[in-house]
This record gives C-alpha cells, structure tokens and sequence, in this order.
C-alpha cells in the first residue's frame, strides 16, 4: 500500500468556530456580539497579513488581543480590561464543529497521518487541543510560530514539510480558510477546501478540485483524489 499524503489541518475556521464566541460578547454588548465577533475575527487576520507583509512578528495571541480592541473601539463599545481578558483566554475553549470529530475518526481509520497547522502560538494550540480533546487525532503540532511569519508566506508552509521531514507535495493542507488555501497551493502542496456555510470562494485564484462541506465528506473526496497523481 502506497504511503498515504499527510493531512494537515488548518484550526481557527477549520477545527473550531472563532465566530461563535458572539455568544460571550452578546452577554455584555447586547444585540452586537455577532458584528463584533466577526470584525474581531477579520481584523485579526488582517494584522497577521500585515505584519507579515512588513516583516515583522508578534505572537498570535497579542494579535488576537490588539484585534479585539480595535473591533470593540470599531463599534464604539467598551468592555474593561477584565472582560477582553475573559473574551482571549475563550480562545483555549472555542467549540467544534459538528463535523470535526466523526470526521477525523473517518479519516484516521483511513489510515491518513494528521497534523495541526496553525497561526496559533504553541500555547494556545496546547490548550485548545487539551480543552476540546481533539490532541488524539494529531502526530504533531505546527504553529508558524516556530517560524514567526504567519500564513500565507510561503515560510510557513515550507517550514511545515521541514518539520515533518516529507516534501510539501505529499502533505495536503485542510482548511476553511480561502487565503490559506491559495497560500499553501501556491507554495506546492495539496489543498481542500472545507466550505461549510456554501459561500463563494475567493476570487485570487480558481477554487480547487477538492471542495468539500464537511470533514465527514472528506475522507470520500480523497480516495477519489488520490487516484489522480497531480491533482490540487
Ligand atoms: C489558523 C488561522 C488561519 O488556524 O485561523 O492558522
């Protein structure tokens, strides 16, 4: 039996729902936590790219923070030091999706090797996966960290097949997120695209061969995928 392509799984969008902390923030800004959630979520990823296209680097956890504040001075709403605390510190405790765990118990009785592949600094991975009991399904855990450049810099991408010691070719990249997946695409790896609310795909690039609802889909998708020997 051929050795099966690594999967590596992107996190935030990807394993666990960054949005769904709206929940939280409704509780103290009443009818805004969705608007705020997700100018938090848009703006964090906005300074990971910006702060990576100026070469520099502050952990993901100070990003997320800093996000936090701008997206709550955004909508002219005011929370205390302890509050942004608490809402930060949820980020070790967000929620799955449905699909995640039956997934990858699909996908790892396929015989699929798993990592994670993330912004998120080792610390808040360590917790997440501890919190959440998804550390099983994982051989190992990659944050760009290690690198400090954030996706999509090819660094990053290039550093993941460093540390598995397998050439980017054989590993494919899970991921919600359309930069990320354009991202690793372009650096050479393998790409699926988990497009769980049927939205459209970004429009930097074609969206790829595999696109699929769920993780439960995926494990199908590939055995189909596999069959083709330069498919992305
Ligand atoms: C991550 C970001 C993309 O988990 O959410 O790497």
């Amino acid at each position: 039996v051929a050795t099966r392509e690594t999967l590596a799984f992107d996190v935030y969008g990807t394993l666990v729902d960054p949005i769904r902390l709206e929940q939280h923030l409704e509780a103290w800004l009443p009818g805004e936590g969705r608007r705020v959630s997700q100018v938090w979520r848009q703006t964090q990823l906005e300074y990971t790219w910006r702060l990576t296209a100026m070469g520099q680097y502050q952990d993901f956890a100070w990003v997320t923070h800093r996000a936090l504040e701008h997206a709550l001075e955004t909508g002219g709403h005011r929370l205390t030091a302890a509050q942004r605390e608490a809402m930060v510190a949820r980020y070790d405790h967000l929620a799955c999706f449905d699909d995640v765990v039956p997934g990858l118990l699909h996908l790892g009785e396929a015989g699929y090797p798993m990592v994670v592949f993330s912004n998120g600094t080792p610390r808040m991975l360590e917790a997440l996966l501890v919190n959440t009991n998804l550390g099983q399904f994982f051989a190992a855990v990659v944050s760009v960290d290690e690198v400090r450049a954030f996706k999509p810099s090819p660094r990053v991408y290039q550093h993941l097949a460093r540390r598995l010691d397998r050439p980017l070719e054989e590993i494919r990249l899970i991921t919600s997120n359309g930069f990320d997946v354009i991202g690793a695409a372009a650096a050479g790896m393998r790409v699926a695209w988990v497009n769980r609310s049927d939205g459209p795909y970004d429009r930097l690039a074609a969206p790829p061969a595999l696109t699929v609802p769920t993780l439960m889909a995926l494990a199908g998708a590939l055995s189909g995928a596999q069959g083709g020997s330069n498919e992305r």
